[in-house]
């Protein structure tokens, strides 16, 4: 096997024999087949759409299946061959709708890939597919190559969450299939390759803009909220991944069963939402973010549902109490279909639950773009009255690397006339701090999971119209934690806008070869994190 799509890779160069995330060779096999497969679909469907042929199934087909193959999203084996025949079956499909409108037309080997009948010659086939059978193409290409492949996985995933809410556009659809059937032709060149990575960052946005227009559209917009990290007696339940409607539909079927609600990780910002935090048994937070969850999972006394990434490698103390929905798997632990939650209802409900009532500290969420924005004019005054320096936005995600601890530290050094805005799982590492307020607006402001990241967008784009000045000149740093594959759209996104001089860490993407890299540097100044101390004094001077 070889992957290198995470921060975490083996190395800091590539998994080779096992993924560190605990993902198999095998799986990894599988999960390079769909991507292939995926390849192959892409170039049908983009020949289809020059036909003026739309097939929504390939649409939302090519997105689930892209994220089914993000990091931590699912580590069945049995789960790939079905994804796999579906994407050929989808292929030879549309085709045929071509060759009605249009005759026959060539395709890339991709899309003439058959696959094998067992698991086992499956395997083979992906080990044949992966990211290293095609380096005999410049290196750079071919770095430009698994960035785009990376960064429109997460694109994947944004558009697959949108459109469970209804949400949908055909450009994103339309660029993800040119995007990825561009990867299959051996003449694209750097500038190219550059220029489509470029594009996948503006299409991010739009992907992302679908998710918080189908987020607030059904549950309104976030309003601060606070949120006890401890608990209550009684029988527990707890939520973790990015799932909105996952979320609600386990508060709707736990209604009046003695069953209180809490969220785990990315989980958290939901408690902001009117149209979720109306349920009176969705009461707190539980423990901190995905890569501590072996050690809080077995400590938690009810089922855990995970509804997204990041899964690990659950443990036999709680191996029977975990869930799985959606995309999210892993060999021997109930999938739930249908959205129907009652096993993991009856679960909680065999389970004892929390013994006594242990409120705990509180934390507030919340400040997505309504309520930041709705006392814009406060922000505005505070910076003009010297009350406010600095904007600090410290965001992205958490992992295991010690490095990580750069983020905590860079929060509790940052000078008390800054404000820090923070969104994703990086946020735990000192999202119970309390850093006070200036004059009533909060030091700390949690805009939401990385899937907010269009609200912190939209924040920095209207404090700079609110400053008559471009986002660049504000006093507004960003400082990036990344670790997966939606951390590579966002990445790309705030690259797309031009926003200059954000600060990444804890170490640099392995796909990004050095000449990327310095075109990165040359074009937005990008850098990576050094320490607290000197970066803080680099930017405040
Ligand atoms: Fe974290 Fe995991 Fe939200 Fe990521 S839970 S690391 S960017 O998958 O999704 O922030
Ligand atoms: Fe390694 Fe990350 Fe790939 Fe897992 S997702 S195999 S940790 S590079």
């Amino acid at each position: 096997m070889f992957c290198y799509q995470c921060e975490q890779t083996a190395g800091g160069t590539g998994c080779t024999r096992f993924g560190v995330c605990g993902k198999s060779p095998e799986v990894a096999a599988l999960q390079d087949l769909v991507v292939y497969t995926l390849k192959g679909l892409s170039a049908v469907a983009a020949e289809a759409r020059r036909h003026g042929i739309i097939d929504g199934e390939v649409n939302r087909f090519t997105c689930e299946a892209a994220f089914s193959t993000l990091t931590n999203v699912n580590f069945d084996p049995e789960r790939f061959p079905p994804m796999i025949n579906k994407a050929v079956e989808l292929r030879e499909r549309l085709k045929e709708k071509v060759k009605e409108k249009a005759g026959a037309t060539e395709y890339p080997e991709a899309a003439l890939f058959q696959p094998e009948k067992t698991l086992d010659a499956m395997i083979r086939q992906g080990a044949m597919h992966g990211i290293m059978s095609d380096v005999d193409v410049d290196t750079d290409v071919h770095g430009l190559k698994w960035l785009l492949v990376f960064g429109m996985k997460g694109v994947a995933a944004y558009a697959d969450h949108a459109a469970l809410l209804g949400q949908e556009d055909e450009k994103v659809y339309a660029f993800i299939h040119e995007g990825l059937a561009a990867t299959l032709d051996p003449k694209k060149t750097v500038p190219e390759m550059y220029d489509l990575v470029m594009r996948c960052g503006e299409i991010n946005l739009r992907a992302m803009e679908l998710l918080d227009t189908g987020n607030t559209g059904r549950y309104g917009h976030p309003v601060p909220t606070k949120v006890p990290l401890g608990h209550r007696k009684g029988k527990a339940l707890l939520v973790s991944g990015h799932d909105l409607m996952d979320l609600e539909k386990i508060l709707q079927q736990s209604v009046s069963k003695g069953i209180y609600v809490y969220t785990h990780g990315e989980m958290l910002p939901t408690h902001g939402y009117p149209g979720l935090k109306k349920y009176r048994h969705f009461y707190g937070h539980y423990g901190t973010a995905w890569q501590n969850q072996q050690r809080e999972f077995s400590q938690f006394p009810g089922a855990i549902v995970m509804t997204t990434n990041c899964i690990q490698k659950p443990q036999e103390s709680y191996k029977e109490n975990i869930f799985t929905t959606g995309l999210v798997g892993w060999p021997d632990v109930t999938h739930i279909e249908d959205k129907d939650f009652t096993t993991a209802i009856e679960r909680t409900l065999e389970l004892p639950g929390f013994e006594d009532d242990a409120p705990g500290k509180e934390v507030t969420v919340g400040f997505a773009r309504n309520a930041v924005l709705s006392v814009a004019e406060a922000v505005v005054n505070a910076v003009k009255d010297e009350k406010i320096r600095h904007f600090f936005l410290v965001g992205g995600c958490d992992g295991a690397k010690p490095g990580r601890s750069y983020y905590t530290e860079f929060v509790e050094k940052a000078p008390k006339d800054a404000v820090v805005l923070t969104l994703a799982c990086g946020k735990f590492r000192f999202f119970d701090k309390d850093l006070g307020d200036i004059g009533g607006i909060p030091r700390l402001l949690d805009v939401g999971q990385c899937n907010d990241a269009y609200s912190a967008v939209q924040i920095a784009v209207a404090l700079a119209e609110a400053f008559g000045v471009g986002v660049n000149e504000l006093p507004l740093s960003i400082i990036l934690s990344w670790y997966e594959q939606k951390a590579v759209a966002i990445l790309l996104t705030l690259l797309h806008l031009g926003i200059k001089n954000i600060r990444i860490g804890p170490s640099l993407p392995a796909f990004v070869t050095p000449n990327v890299l310095k075109a990165l540097v040359d074009n937005f100044n990008i850098m990576p994190i050094t320490t607290p101390e000197a970066d803080l004094k680099a930017i405040l001077g």
